[in-house]
């Protein structure tokens, strides 16, 4: 049987309202004891005091949801208190003395998970939910904690199932007791590897609206690469001076352009140092550069450097309003940070660059690695069966082993099957309380 677990659900910190969670078989008996009272009806609100020893400590509203109609699928229960850290640390100090156990992060979520009331996509979609950024995402992730991923997984995962057991089936039989007619099931095998492409070409928008993109300022010192972030940011954030090598550490902030999270960063000017602190900062900048999802190069009136650009870069003139007519060149982006000019069509840039091609209506992405990895494995281990058939190269034993494994990816996904470790990993890595 397991424990009974408490947790603060809200934050640690001065807030009106603070919420402490409690579930298990013995959460009504202890906060029965906590409360002294003795009537707590299914999903009431109820008016109750609490107590250390015979003193109040506050004054609380608690809800008692009862099993297995429950967030864990356990007897839960909510108190909220006022919202002192002091109050919180006491009363779930004061329950943990009553029998409580506390809560390791993500916990309630796991039994939930444990006892059926999410599969382990749905608990993955909870995190994300509340780490969200950006409102593409939310919706996204609310998708997938309603189960529409979860039911395209399912409906790739019959299919899977009807094209194994015919197969296997034949591998129990005598080869003479019936026709192998593997052509039949072609169109199944089509079907789910169109269904599985789609969800993996779906992981780098998924991942884009989930985790944001890192969009890195560069350039040479003194050409208004400070200038730009702050007015990207609407801020003045950044030092900027007429001084070459102004900025020296990466400085960041946080924007979000079309939906998608963007983390900007400042670097400092590259050029050759002899200052041992300057020349830090250009190794720092040199290295950001290389990770960036998105690099944009700033030049000083003119592009010195006609290289090849990556598919990852745009080349951005600053300074235009120190140019005449004449100098300007087609093709070639133009602003000045310094008069708010062409800031606009930098964004429109970034967007095209971001969203290119991808669209972002009614599809659900999928946004972890680690569901990337088995839908791409199902996809890989679909794939060589069903070039096998293509090919008249069947051979039951291994057209089965193949199917059996997609299935295994599938049933990974949903966490049917997924070890105990990827469990721990997915439930450790959300707060305490949820
Ligand atoms: N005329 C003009 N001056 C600008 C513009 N943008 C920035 N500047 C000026 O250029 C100088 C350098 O600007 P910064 O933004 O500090 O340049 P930086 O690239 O960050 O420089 P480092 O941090 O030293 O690498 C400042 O005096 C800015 O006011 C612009 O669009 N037009
Ligand atoms: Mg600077």
């Amino acid at each position: 049987m397991l424990e009974t677990i408490v947790a603060p659900a809200t934050p640690y910190g001065e807030s009106s309202i603070g919420v402490i969670r409690i579930s298990g078989l013995r959460a009504l008996e202890i906060v029965k004891t906590l409360t002294k009272a003795k009537v707590f009806k299914n999903r009431y609100a109820h008016y109750r005091k609490v107590y250390l020893d015979n003193d109040i400590i506050d004054d609380v509203i608690v809800t008692f949801y009862k099993s297995p109609n429950t967030y864990t699928g356990e007897d839960l229960v909510e108190i909220s208190c006022h919202g002192s850290v002091t109050i919180i640390k006491t009363i779930v100090n004061e329950l943990i003395n009553l029998g409580c156990l506390m809560a390791e992060p993500g916990e309630f979520t796991k039994r939930a998970f444990i006892n059926g009331k999410l599969d382990l996509l749905q608990a993955e979609s909870i995190t994300s939910i509340i780490k969200s950024k950006s409102d593409i995402n939310l919706k996204n992730q609310q998708k997938i904690l309603s189960g529409q991923l979860s039911s395209k997984l399912l409906i790739i995962k019959q299919k899977l199932l009807d094209v194994l057991s015919y197969f296997e089936h034949h591998l129990d039989i005598d080869e003479f007791d019936g026709d192998l007619e593997p052509e039949n099931y072609l169109d199944s095998l089509n079907f789910i590897q169109s269904e599985l492409k789609n969800l993996m070409d779906s992981f780098s928008m998924g991942k884009l609206y989930n985790d944001g993109l890192h969009v890195v300022i560069c350039g040479k010192p003194n050409v208004g690469k400070s200038t730009l972030f702050n007015r990207m940011l609407n801020s003045d954030i950044a030092i900027t001076s007429s001084e070459p090598g102004t900025t020296r550490d990466i400085i960041n902030a946080e924007l979000n352009i079309n939906g998608i999270p963007i983390k900007l960063f400042d670097t400092a000017g590259i050029r050759n140092s002899d200052n041992i602190v300057e020349k830090i900062g250009i190794d720092k900048a040199k290295k950001l550069s290389k990770t960036a999802d998105l690099k944009l190069n700033i030049y000083d009136k003119k592009i010195d450097k006609d290289d090849d650009l990556n598919k990852n870069e745009i080349n951005i003139i600053n300074k235009c309003d120190e140019l005449s007519e004449g100098r300007y060149k087609d093709k070639l982006l133009y602003c000045s940070a310094k008069n708010n000019v062409g800031i606009d069509l930098i964004f429109d840039i970034i967007k095209k660059k971001l969203t290119s091609s991808k669209s972002t209506d009614s599809a659900t992405f999928i946004t972890s690695s680690r569901q990337q990895l088995n839908i791409k494995d199902a996809y890989h281990k679909t794939g060589v069966a069903l070039e096998n058939i293509i090919n008249n190269n069947i051979n039951i034993e291994i057209l089965s082993f193949e199917l059996r494994e997609a299935l295994d990816s599938i049933d990974l996904i949903l966490g049917k099957t997924t070890p105990d470790d990827i469990i721990n990993n997915i439930f450790n890595h959300m707060c305490v309380g949820k």
